[in-house]
């Protein structure tokens, strides 16, 4: 059977880069390998975290609690975040240096307030998915090229969904950047991945 690959390009949004809400340290210095990878798929996929002003992930929401802590959300831990990514605001739109023209299609997450959405497949709760694993599917892909913001968080998730979906995952390590709240998550996040069946690469291992 032939492989068929596709890129994924995780929030790759303004407030994930430097000088935005919830900025990734370097994160803006992914873009230009966003560039220069998409040229070497035929698939290439977006997503953007994209939540409503009244989001449950936001502190903000949360009276006298802040950024930072971990609340009780429905059953589920939920880091409380800065606002980030609203929905139609600067912050969520696209690194302005990212080419846009191959993304073929762009899955939103977070959009539901009661839940977060770390992955590109499902909400946190494993309830709902986005449509991205039939979206593959009916595309024939059986491989998926991950990079993008954040590591240890909807990159993580992301690649941990692909892989228990059954595609091979692979991690571009070198296009990724971490929030890394606590010093060492996002080695543990990599560590996470690669102990899952995650392939690690780099960039310029990508010849397709
Ligand atoms: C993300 C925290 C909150 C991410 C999104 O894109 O990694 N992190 N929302
Ligand atoms: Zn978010």
């Amino acid at each position: 059977m032939n492989n068929k690959k596709a890129l994924i390009l995780v929030d790759l949004q303004n407030d994930f880069c430097p000088g935005g809400n919830l900025a990734v340290t370097f994160g803006d210095e992914v873009i230009p390998l966003a560039n220069q990878l998409q040229t070497q798929f035929d698939l290439v996929i977006a997503t953007q975290d994209w939540h409503p002003a009244d989001h449950a992930s936001f502190a903000s929401n949360h009276p006298g609690h802040q950024v930072g802590e971990v609340i009780n959300l429905n059953g589920i831990s939920q880091i409380l975040w800065p606002d980030h990514c609203v929905q139609q605001t600067p912050g969520a739109a696209f690194h302005p240096q990212l080419h846009t023209e191959k993304i073929k299609k762009i899955f939103y997450k977070g959009t539901d307030k009661s839940v977060d959405s770390y992955s590109a497949f499902f909400d946190n709760a494993h309830l709902r998915a986005t449509g991205l694993n039939e979206y593959l599917r009916e595309h024939d892909i059986t491989d998926i090229y991950i990079m993008g913001l954040a590591t240890d968080y909807c990159v993580k998730y992301s690649a941990l969904d692909a892989a228990q979906l059954g595609f091979n995952a692979y991690l571009i390590v070198d296009a990724c950047r971490g929030v890394e709240l606590k010093p060492g998550d996002v080695e543990a996040a990599i560590q996470e991945m690669e102990k899952a069946g995650i392939k690690i690469i780099h960039a310029n291992a990508v010849r397709i």
